[in-house]
């Protein structure tokens, strides 16, 4: 049977990636319709939008943000902000499935209590990428960021303690998740280049939905 509308779930596995990584496939597979439907509800709120970057650049993700902190980036800098610069208004409420969802994936991974007050919601069209970069911009680095992705596939890089250090290459599919936490926190990550292609759910794009304790 090879018909999209009866591919196979995907089992569930956790694999240890790295000290403070945690690689929870298909975890967030029987959830995935409802958090792109509540994707769709934050972001009828707090509209997806490009970012330019404190250098001028414009990013090739587009982004939104619920939860009481957001993620932000223009040419004053990186930061978190309680109002959505578009609206001036605060981002909308974290949906309570993703409360749940990352609670629940903290612990499986050994971080227990993990609340988060921020949750950045990455869009990626074919030819998007991010580039190299570490998450400093929260307050308390003991706590850990979880990472949810949906639809297309992509090639996450997972790179070292510094810049140079070659990074390692994962193929992310929907419904992975992934903990990031201890001396994982703080090494170099990005996303390749995203392929064309088409989710049975989303279409021509791949989410990311990233937890985070920021404040
Ligand atoms: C490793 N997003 O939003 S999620 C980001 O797929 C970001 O959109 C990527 O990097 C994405 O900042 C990657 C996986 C991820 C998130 C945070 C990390 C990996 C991480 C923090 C530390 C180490
Ligand atoms: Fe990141």
């Amino acid at each position: 049977m090879t018909g999209d509308l009866f591919a196979a779930l995907r089992a569930p596995t956790i694999e240890h990636i790295a000290d403070g990584a945690t690689w929870l496939r298909a975890y967030a597979e029987d959830d995935a319709a409802a958090l792109i439907e509540a994707i769709a509800q934050v972001t009828a709120q707090a509209p997806f939008r490009q970012m330019q970057t404190p250098g001028g650049y414009t990013m090739s993700v587009a982004m939104s943000n619920c939860g009481e902190l957001g993620w932000v980036t223009d040419r004053r800098g990186y930061r978190y902000q309680r109002e959505d610069p578009l609206s001036q208004q605060p981002w909308p409420e974290m949906p309570a499935i993703f409360l749940a969802l990352a609670e629940r994936a903290a612990a499986a991974a050994g971080f227990h209590n993990f609340l988060p007050d921020a949750c950045l919601i990455n869009r990626y069209t074919p030819g998007a990428r991010m580039s190299l970069h570490q998450d400093k911009n929260e307050r308390d680095m003991s706590q850990p960021i979880v990472s949810v992705s949906l639809g297309l596939p992509a090639t996450f890089l997972f790179g070292g303690a510094g810049r140079a250090d070659k990074p390692l290459r994962m193929r992310l599919e929907s419904g992975d998740v992934v903990v990031w936490g201890g001396p994982a926190r703080l090494r170099f990550h990005g996303v390749d280049t995203l392929a064309q292609g088409a989710h049975a759910l989303t279409g021509d794009c791949r989410y990311n939905i990233t937890f985070r304790k920021a404040g």
